[in-house]
């Protein structure tokens, strides 16, 4: 071929591939920073960041670069909303409820005792009004927030000693993460903010008497079983815990619509893996906790009761006192209320006939 053909056929190729490529080839380079509540070490909950991350550098051909930071590497854990709201960074990985000093709201998008299960809660975020609620309120701290994994029905934590009457919960000084420490207060215990890090030493110096985490797969990491023997369910603070991405809204508004989408894309896939893992690394976990010697037992009913009880009071109360919380609260109980009933037929007969079968 000439010099002349070729360099036609070249712009030909040119032209072709040009046109061919998708539009976010066309789109800056750019690097993010997360800001992580967690340790690397607990790869489900951690591991969600780096999902996201992945997902969104391969969605852009790695364009845009994420880098996930764990707990106290740029800040301290809870620090995470402050770093976002100030664009000290551009995003966070959190537990939304260890805010709930800022305003009780956080906690809503995040777990609150006998609240929705994962699948009612990822329903009421993607099909029901919490994504709108939970984005209008956060634009007061400068914040665009998205799914970041769910958790699933966390375990009660660990005892040193049983549970046998709400009596024993009084004085009880307990690692509960954010807004459950609330109602546990109201029943007479000492509720401790902790990050994951340091729960296992507090719990072996005595400086609390329990804590709880998740679940099986990062308690066993986290070696709680190893300072305390009484491995109650469930943690009827969490029947579920969505975790989110808090993003820096200027961060996000100055991205382009293809880019926006790539970050709710990869925000998905960070939310749907994060429970597909917990639900499939539980279980051996459990057996490897019972065979080191756990003792798994239930919260007695009269203690479910009481703490049941104690949570609608607490409710009651922020209806009074937050017309934030009564905006957003009485959506989220209407939601939960036909959930519940749903729930009831299909799924919950189910469930329930399966867990009585051998397999
Ligand atoms: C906790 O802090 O308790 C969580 O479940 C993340």
């Amino acid at each position: 071929m000439d010099r002349r053909s070729m360099l036609k056929n070249a712009g030909i190729a040119g032209v072709l591939a040009a046109a061919a490529a998708p539009a976010v080839h066309a789109q800056p380079a750019l690097r993010w920073r997360i800001a992580s509540s967690f340790p690397k070490s607990l790869d489900t909950i951690y591991g969600s960041a780096d999902v996201f991350a992945n997902a969104v550098k391969s969605m852009t051909g790695g364009k845009f670069d994420v880098s996930v930071h764990q707990a106290g590497e740029l800040m301290p854990a809870f620090n995470v909303v402050d770093g976002v709201q100030s664009g000290t960074v551009e995003m966070a990985h959190t537990a939304p409820y260890y805010f709930f000093g800022k305003n009780e709201v956080f906690a809503i998008g995040g777990a609150i005792p006998f609240g929705m299960n994962s699948r009612q809660l990822t329903a009421w975020m993607v099909d029901g009004n919490g994504t709108k609620l939970m984005t209008e309120f956060y634009a007061k701290y400068n914040i665009v927030p998205m799914l970041g994994g769910n958790t699933g029905a966390q375990m009660g934590g660990w005892f040193r000693k049983e549970v046998k009457t709400t009596e024993d919960i009084k004085g009880l000084k307990f690692r509960v993460g954010g807004f459950a420490g609330k109602v546990l207060e109201k029943m007479g215990a000492v509720p401790q903010n902790i990050p994951a890090g340091e729960i296992y030493q507090s719990l072996e110096k005595g400086t609390i008497d329990a804590a709880e985490w998740i679940g099986p797969y990062d308690d066993l990491k986290l070696g709680l079983n190893k300072v305390a023997p009484f491995y109650y369910y469930p943690g009827w603070w969490e029947g579920s815990l969505n975790l989110s991405f808090y993003i820096n809204d200027k961060a996000f508004n100055s991205l382009s619509n293809e880019y926006k989408a790539i970050v709710k894309a990869a925000a998905h896939e960070a939310h749907v893996t994060c429970q597909g893992r917990y639900d499939a690394r539980n279980p051996a976990a459990l057996k490897q906790l019972v065979a080191a010697g756990a003792k798994v037992l239930p919260f007695p009913q009269q203690v479910m009761d009481a703490s049941f009880k104690a949570s609608m009071e607490v409710y009651a109360g922020l209806d009074k006192s937050n017309p934030d919380w009564k905006k957003v609260y009485t959506d989220y109980r209407n939601f939960q209320r036909d959930q519940v009933l749903w729930f009831r037929f299909a799924e919950g007969r189910f469930d329930n006939f399966m867990s009585t079968q051998k397999l």
